[in-house]
């Protein structure tokens, strides 16, 4: 399968957000659009209304990012403001999980699953054939430009062995730190969908349309050196 590379919105320059939205639509496959409350985690980022204003530029689907205590309340504004995943993280929702991703579908979205750095994979086997798109997390939630957890390798392995045992054909996606230091590991390991923040994307010393033209390159490369090491 094909690499998918998607965009974390929280990361771009929000003065030309028109302009990097064009150069995102072409060159990207999902935009990734954090969502936070204070209080899950300690930043506040992008919002149901703000993704209004910014979707119909949007060429490419949508997942929101919910990292908020109670998700539930913004799944319509969600919907209305045209997403099409909505991922919810397991540590908010194990006590009504069922109904969460139950209610998801009835508003017509994807169900998307977020698992944090500390939480385990069996944490969420009980439902996770309700699950259309899995998130690793790789990073603690909350920043941008924080270091890679290695440990995550594993994990990421687990899912995709589990969704082999099972049959279940929900995408693998990782959040945190994804770029041309972790693309090797973390396909080996079993990812199917890149969040592109500061590390792969929003780069330093390169504008976004260099960044983004690049993204397939520096993925096979990476991927090809990663091989060629083991
Ligand atoms: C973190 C958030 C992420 C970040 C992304 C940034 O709470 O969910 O989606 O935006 O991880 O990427 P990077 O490469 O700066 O870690
Ligand atoms: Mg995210």
């Amino acid at each position: 399968m094909k690499a998918l590379f998607c965009p974390s919105l929280m990361c771009m320059d929000f003065l030309h957000a028109a302009e990097e939205i064009e150069i995102l639509n072409a060159g990207c496959d999902l935009y990734h659009v954090d969502i936070m409350d204070g209080h899950f985690c300690r930043n506040i980022t992008l919002s149901p209304s703000i993704i209004k204003s910014l979707r119909p530029a949007m060429k490419l689907p949508m997942d929101a990012h919910l990292m908020v205590t109670d998700p539930e309340q913004y799944f319509e504004a969600l919907a209305a403001a045209g997403t099409d995943y909505i991922s919810v993280h397991a540590e908010t929702i194990n006590v009504k999980a069922f109904r969460t991703m139950r209610a998801i579908r009835e508003l017509g979205c994807k169900t998307g699953l977020v698992l944090n750095p500390a939480t385990p994979l069996s944490y969420v086997e009980e439902y996770i054939e309700e699950v259309d798109l899995l998130t690793i997390m790789t990073v603690d939630v909350g920043y941008a430009g924080q270091p890679f957890i290695p440990a995550m390798l594993k994990k990421i392995a687990q899912a995709k062995k589990l969704r082999e045992e099972r049959g279940l054909d929900y995408l693998i996606q990782i959040d945190g730190a994804v770029g041309p230091k972790t693309y090797g590991a973390l396909h080996a390991a079993g990812a199917d969908a890149y969040v592109m923040g500061t590390s792969g994307l929003y780069r330093k010393g390169m504008t976004l349309k260099e960044s983004c033209e690049r993204l397939h390159a520096d993925f096979e490369e990476a991927v090809r050196a990663y091989e060629a090491e083991k």
